[in-house]
């Protein structure tokens, strides 16, 4: 196996990046090289605002990116891309109808409550076995329908699959992205049935496409605009940002649960076969499917979105947050009485999240947090508190024994995050890599290159000698009143 670079378009709902790595004898260097704001765009729709993405700025500086790591690369090979789960373009004809939705415009209700209407909710989980989010992709499919726009479109691609169609000309759907939209049925294909069922139309997503297989070599016109090599090829990748995250979680599967935070904090355990009985369905577990057949049985928890929209808030106000700053003052401060339901739907969209967080406690003759230091205090305790039940419950439905908790991305940066957690879990939480999604894209394509061995052990391996993590052990005063293993 010899030596060569990979790049991987990783692009979170905060923020984007496109990381170049150096793969091969055993080793895995990556560097970042260019990183851009993400968020929703509010646009003016004639009734309402609603919230999209802004894609084409997305597509631009992806472009830059690949442009500039082409230029410091010696051997570029291949590129992968991943990004958040469920939302999609509509395309007609080949060319994109619009600017794609934002998973938290208001529009998915009418989804939910039409695709409710038409399927219990109880059978569709045992066909989707997903979690109830009122933004999974059928939802919006539906809200779509009813606003008479999906009549317009011969072909739907989720964010990565658009951006490998821009591309490369190939359209496919890459299988655990579309393991979310909750239109794959237990056997792993496109469920027609319940496509027909709720009057959507079969056959809008293309082909589904595992993970490690070749989308297609990059358009000639983009090589030479980008200055790639000829060469280049987009491999599909995990593409569901999770999904590549959890394949660079440097854990022993069988006795390890995993925290992805980011923006969303995804709290689970992989395990082979999906969990899906009453019991996952009432504590609202989904399994998606994962990088070499594994499913990914977890709970979406409202993560570093609740502080990011704080901080939001907070710079609308004229104040100048450093974040740093702010976490060590929330050490500081004094913990809150009590912890605040982190996954209320009420803090699902933008706007003033300090706000909204202070009438939870309010609202239940609760004091809330005061001033900025106790706020950030409630909002960390009350996401640790969240990802140790949520383990727990992912322990327990799936009979998985969990020793430890790997946390990773963005939070596993937070220091204050992972030892609450550990606090409140009572085990120990080992924390990084920061950019395990990015690092499980280029895993799959180095894979896919032969580059490093093929299976996800080895994968693993070489995160874990790589990037070693940082252990975090629970303080004995804090978690008395916590298990200790849970199964
Ligand atoms: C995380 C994520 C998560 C989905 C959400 C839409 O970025 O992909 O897995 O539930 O975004």
């Amino acid at each position: 196996r010899g030596r060569a670079e990979l790049a991987a378009v990783d692009l979170g709902a905060t923020s984007g990046r496109v990381m170049l790595a150096r793969v091969g004898g055993g080793r895995l260097d990556i560097r970042e090289v260019n990183r851009f704001g993400n968020g929703p765009l509010p646009i003016w729709d004639g009734r309402r605002t609603a919230l999209h993405w802004d894609i084409p700025g997305l597509y631009a500086h992806i472009r830059d990116g690949l442009s500039a790591a082409a230029h410091q690369s010696t051997d570029l090979v291949g590129i992968g891309i991943d990004s958040w789960a469920v939302d999609y373009g509509l395309l007609r004809g080949g060319r994109l109808l619009g600017l794609p939705y934002h998973y938290r415009d208001e529009r998915n209700h009418a989804g939910v409550s039409a695709v409710h209407q038409t399927i219990d909710p109880a059978l569709l989980y045992a066909r989707n076995g997903l979690q109830f989010l009122p933004f999974n992709t059928v939802y919006q499919l539906m809200a779509e329908k009813q606003a008479g726009t999906l009549g317009l479109a011969d072909q739907a691609l989720l964010i990565p699959d658009l951006i490998g169609y821009w591309l490369t000309g190939r359209t496919a759907t890459e299988r655990t992205n579309a393991s979310t939209t909750g239109l794959l049925g237990a056997d792993g294909n496109w469920d027609n049935e319940l496509e027909q069922t709720l009057g959507l139309p079969t056959g809008l997503f293309p082909t589904l496409i595992e993970p490690g297989s070749t989308l297609g070599p990059v358009l000639p016109e983009i090589i030479t605009q980008l200055g790639l090599p000829s060469s280049v090829t987009v491999t599909a990748v995990a593409s569901h940002d999770t999904a590549s995250a959890v394949v660079a979680v440097p854990m022993q599967p069988e006795s390890a649960g995993y925290i992805s935070c980011g923006t969303w904090g995804l709290v689970g355990v992989e395990v082979a076969d999906r969990v899906v009985n009453p019991g996952a369905r009432v504590a609202n577990f989904t399994n998606e499917v994962g990088a070499d057949g594994r499913i990914r049985f977890l709970r979406n928890v409202m993560g570093l979105w609740l502080l990011s929209e704080s901080v939001r808030q907070w710079e609308r106000e004229g104040v100048t947050v450093e974040l740093p700053r702010v976490l060590d003052e929330a050490e500081q401060a004094h913990p809150p009485a009590e912890l605040f339901d982190t996954d209320d739907p009420e803090f699902l969209t933008p706007g003033d999240m300090p706000a909204r967080i202070a009438q939870w406690y309010t609202s239940r003759g609760l004091p809330a947090p005061a001033g900025r230091a106790a706020m950030v205090r409630a909002i960390l305790e009350s996401l640790a508190g969240a990802f140790a039940r949520r383990i727990r419950d992912a322990a327990s439905l799936s009979g998985t024994g969990v020793e430890v908790v790997h946390m990773v991305g963005g939070g596993s940066r937070n220091r204050l995050l992972c030892q609450l957690t550990a606090d409140r879990l009572g085990m120990p939480v080992l924390a990084g890599p920061v950019e395990a999604t990015a690092i499980g894209n280029i895993l799959i394509s180095a894979r896919a290159k032969e580059l490093i061995a093929d299976d996800p052990e080895s994968a693993r391996a070489l995160v874990a000698a790589t990037f070693p993590p940082e252990r975090f052990e629970p303080r004995a005063a804090a978690h008395t009143h916590h298990l200790k293993a849970f199964r």
